[in-house]
Formats: C-alpha cells, structure tokens, sequence
C-alpha cells in the first residue's frame, strides 16, 4: 500500500512484488481489505498519530516512511528510508565494479601475449595468497598449463594450508630461481616486487592488498590496502568482468578473507563484507569446515602433550618448551593455548627448530607491555625479533645463544628464558 504520491521510478521497484494499491488521501488507508505486505508512506504525512492508528489498523503489515532530509525520530513507529539514496549506492556500486573491467582489461592485454605465465606468491603461501592466485589464472582465462602458480619457498607445512591445497586439489608449485627464467611473464598476487629485494626481473603486473611499497613498477599494478585481503581485489575483479566463479574457487576466495582478517575481525571493511557475502552463498562450506578442522597432524600431539605437560607459570607467566621441532607453526599454536590458562599475563612458547635456531612465540593479554617492543629490545642484537602488541616471535640463531649462556642444555635455556622474561615484564612500561 502507497499513502500520497511517489516517484514512478519507485514505484516500478515495486510492481514485480505484487499488486499495488495507491492512495492519494491517508484517511483512505482505513478502509482497505486484504493483507499488505508493506506499507509505503509519504513523508508529507507522516505524522506521529497517523503512524499508530495505521500501526494498529495493520498490526502484522511493516511500515516504511519515503523520507527526504528528515532524520528519524525517536517514538515513531516506522522506519525512515531514503529511496533515492538506495538506488544510488546501488548504481556506485555497479560504477565501481565497471571501473575494475577497465582494469580487468587491461590486465588481460599485459598478459595475452604470454605463452608461460607464472603467478608467483610470497615464500609461505597463505590462503588467501593461493585462492587470490587461482582467481587471477580463472580471470586471465588460463589453467595448468598454460599458467603456473608458484613459489619460492620451502614445503608448506601449517596443516590448514596443507589440507587446501590437498582437499581443494590445487596445483601449487615449488619453484627456484633458476625456473623463472622460463617463464615469459610474471604477476604478482599478495605480495610486492619490494618483498623479493630485487632478485625477480621482469613482473608484469601486481595486485596486493598490503601498503604500497616503493620499487613497485609494473606494468599493472592493482594495489589497495583499504582491503582486508587480496583475496576480495579478486573477488571483485571477477564480478566486474561477469566472469562466474565457481563453488571451489568462491570457497577457497571466502577462506582467504576469512583467514587475512580473522574472520572479518582484523583490517575488514566493507569490501570485504560485501565479497564475504557473495561468496558466502556459492561456496562449499561442507568442504571449507574440512579444510578448517585439520589444524592438527597426529604426530604433532605429541608435542603438544609434552610442552604443556611439562610447563611452568612464574609470576603470571607461563613457559612451554616444545624442545627440538621441525614445523615451526607448533609453536605459536602452542604459545595461544597459553593463554588460555587462568590467570596468564604472559604466554612463552619456545623451541629449538631444525637444530639451527632457538624461536619464541610471545603472546600477552594487551594490558601489559608491547610484546613486539619487548621481544624488540631484549633479542634484536642477536637475531631477529619483534611483531605486534598482544603477540610476537624471535628467531636466533643457536651460536648467539650458545654465545651468550655458555652452554645449549634443555635446562640451562629454560633458566635462561625464565630469567630474562621474568626480568623484563617485571619492568615499568
Ligand atoms: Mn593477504
């Protein structure tokens, strides 16, 4: 039902709902029968009054007022909607996603020409890394063999990632310096030319969701850091080119988003809402629950068992030694389970990782001093260290530790470690 007079184009929005009923006066809307599914209202008059009699008249009917400038108003019964503002975020919306063909063409042209593309990520290939590189192969019209996605890293281990690439069947390539000179084009998908310290020659296009580095000329480059992940650069950039995605990709592009903003809790903005949406209905989630529930391998149990059987809390602080591990990952893993125990201020997880370098995964409850400034100043002269505020890691090289404490037993690092955290949360901020 419509009470007082409306714009056509409105109007037309709602034909295909149903049959219309258009009244000129609102003293009219007291005499209808039938059940309106919505009830439309000039705001010319939309008085308190008349509000809560239609209210009352059409108890099971939602009422929406066409406002124009005016604000809502607290007490009324209906809810204010700008018509003209919702056809125009559509049309924004549309007009961006036009943009992003443009890009989408161009693209495509830097590429064409290609007879081996290679789209190459960062050296441990996250999910949202190897979905965003699936997405660019699909939008450039490419499949194995005529684009390889690759990387140059070591085997990737984080059983998430593992089981991705395992479950979804993805073809994710280990590749050396010495191959890319096979390739006669390269792009980049989540990561910059900046990251490879000038030792890849020769990319062609980049798209990246972190801040735009110096050093990063290509020839296309789509780089926005507005975006909590490249993976919704991707989504985008398939919409705009009406290219359909299908339900392994749009799984595999909803796991990179949801895994670069912690499930739209870190650095998400709209964007990434609106592609998490889309996505969200066309994506297997049966498949996606897989791949999530392996976050754990058998073997690595046990490690676990052994580091939190064997742990000590000393002034708020819990410590874990994992000892002698080869996937590094357990120990950030082991470092969060840290913080779950009652009354930890403070989570230290630490290992010796493939006999060369002891890591520390530091983890607090954010009202005590900056664990990355923390790891900064206690271990940045003897290896590498730092991160955010609520969780950090340090990596040294086991000759500086045997430097610096003399000896390397399992018992004089844990006295070591205790020692130095104890001193240095103790200390003012
Ligand atoms: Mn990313």
């Amino acid at each position: 039902m419509f009470i007082g007079e409306f714009d056509i184009l409105l109007m037309s929005l709602f034909k295909n709902r149903g049959q219309l009923t258009e009244l000129d006066f609102p003293d009219d809307a007291f005499n209808q029968k039938g059940v309106f599914t919505l009830i439309v209202v000039n705001s010319k008059f939309s008085s308190k009054e008349f509000l809560a009699s239609l209210a009352s008249n059409y108890p099971t009917s939602p009422i929406v007022v066409s406002a124009d400038d005016e604000q809502r108003q607290d007490g009324y019964i209906a809810r204010y909607v700008r018509f003209d503002k919702v056809a125009d975020s559509q049309i924004s919306f549309e007009e961006k996603l036009a943009r992003s063909d443009i890009s989408v063409r161009h693209i495509r042209e830097i590429h064409r020409d290609a007879k081996k593309l290679l789209i190459l990520v960062h050296n441990q290939p996250d999910p949202d890394a190897i979905a965003s590189a699936m997405a660019l192969r699909t939008l450039l019209r490419r499949n194995k063999k005529t684009a390889t996605i690759g990387y140059l890293g070591e085997r990737i281990s984080r059983p998430e990632n593992v089981a991705m690439v395992e479950l979804m069947d993805i073809d994710l390539q280990v590749i050396s310096h010495e191959d890319i000179k096979n390739f006669d084009s390269i792009a980049l998908v989540d990561v910059q030319p900046s990251y490879f310290r000038g030792e890849i020659i020769g990319i062609d296009s980049v798209i990246d969701h972190h801040p735009i580095t110096p050093e990063c000329d290509a020839k296309f480059t789509e780089i926005s850091s507005e975006e909590g992940a490249t993976a919704t650069i991707m989504t985008r950039l398939l919409r705009a080119a009406q290219v359909e995605i299908s339900a392994k990709l749009s799984t595999a592009l909803l796991y990179g988003i949801k895994t670069d903003t912690m499930i739209l809790n870190r650095g998400a903005d709209l964007d990434d809402l609106e592609a998490f949406t889309y996505l969200y209905n066309q994506a297997d989630l049966g498949l996606l629950r897989k791949i999530e529930s392996k976050t754990l391998y058998s073997e690595e149990i046990k490690h676990y068992g052994q580091a939190l059987s064997k742990h000590w809390i000393n002034d708020g602080i819990i410590f874990m030694n994992l000892g002698r591990i080869e996937k590094e990952h357990l120990i950030s893993q082991v470092a969060d389970m840290g913080m779950k125990v009652g009354g930890v201020k403070w989570s230290i997880a630490f290992g010796i990782v493939s006999g060369s370098h002891l890591v520390m995964s530091v983890r607090n409850s954010g009202s005590v001093r900056s664990a990355g400034r923390l790891l900064f100043e206690l271990f940045d002269e003897i290896g590498s260290a730092g991160g955010h505020r609520s969780y950090a890691k340090a990596v040294i090289p086991m000759n500086e530790v045997k430097d610096l404490i003399g000896r390397t037993s399992r018992k004089s690092i844990e006295q070591w470690i205790d020692r130095v955290f104890r001193t240095a949360t103790a200390q003012k901020v």
